[in-house]
């Protein structure tokens, strides 16, 4: 295990750069996954390490698409499998959703390290070796997902994704809820709801949100959807990174 002094000033920072670290030494994280972390740890300082408000109500909507979701899958990469396993498993126990594991650059090796990662924290029934269907247009090892698990699924949340993949989930008519802390990135902008905010944060908070949520209606929950605006929550976060404010200012 780590040792980093609990009273460093970027304690949370160093510690989720230590638990990629380790899922590359065990055959979870790709080195690209070391990049990805490096690009979205630089986006985070700019928003001051926090979830802002605007992210709040991005991940309180996140909440009631899962909860009325006919069927819905949280995608695992590499990344989120080494920061977030726990708090993962726990989000699709609270929301009733399937965990499917998806990769970018998928191996086998690293498909079942990371779905034996997550049954070692609570999951069963963990998806995506199987593989026995395709999102349409893209290649062919970034397209493999199970027939009953993403192919199937009318919601499905993302984090980390690339735009490619997102744009592709959309326009097989899912809903997608993406985790990015990039707002200028392709998959938050194709995003039904883009959650600009650390995983490390954003599913805790998600989770929080659904279990505040648990005994609202169906109507309750449209309501919450339907007053959502995609662009706004992009343009506070860009506004945040950009000039430190939350735009409403100049
Ligand atoms: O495990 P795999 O093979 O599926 O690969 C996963 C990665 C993430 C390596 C792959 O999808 C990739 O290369 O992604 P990109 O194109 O580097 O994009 C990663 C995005 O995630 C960037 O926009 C980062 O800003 C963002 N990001 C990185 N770390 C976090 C993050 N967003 C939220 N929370 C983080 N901790």
């Amino acid at each position: 295990e780590v040792d980093v002094p609990e009273d460093h000033p970027r304690y949370e920072s160093l510690l989720t750069r230590h638990r990629i670290e380790d899922g590359v030494a065990k055959g979870i994280t790709s080195q690209q996954g070391l990049i990805a972390q490096g690009r979205g740890e630089a986006f985070d300082y700019l928003l001051g390490e926090e979830t802002t408000p605007s992210a709040d109500e991005a991940e309180r909507v996140a909440a009631a698409h899962l909860l009325l979701a006919e069927h819905a899958v949280l995608s695992v990469n590499g990344n989120v499998a080494a920061l977030c396993p726990g708090e993962l498993v726990e989000l699709a126990d609270v929301v009733g959703a399937d965990l499917e594991v998806n990769l970018f650059n998928r191996t086998e090796e690293r498909m079942r390290a990371i779905v034996e990662h997550l049954e070692a924290h609570g999951a069963t029934d963990v998806k995506g070796l199987a593989a026995d269907a395709r999102i349409p247009g893209l290649s062919h090892e970034r397209a493999k997902v199970d027939a009953d698990g993403i192919y199937d699924a009318d919601v499905v949340l993302v984090p980390l994704e690339d735009g490619d993949r997102a744009e592709a989930l959309s326009a097989m008519g899912k809903t997608n809820v993406v985790v990015d802390l990039n707002p200028m990135s392709r998959s938050p902008q194709t995003a039904a709801v883009p959650v600009i905010d650390n995983v490390v944060r954003a599913i805790p908070n998600v989770t929080r949100h659904a279990r505040d949520l648990a005994d609202a209606t169906d109507d309750e929950l449209r309501d919450i959807v339907d007053a959502f605006d995609a662009e706004a929550a992009l343009a506070d976060a860009e506004a945040r990174i950009r000039d430190g404010g939350d735009g409403s200012i100049d």
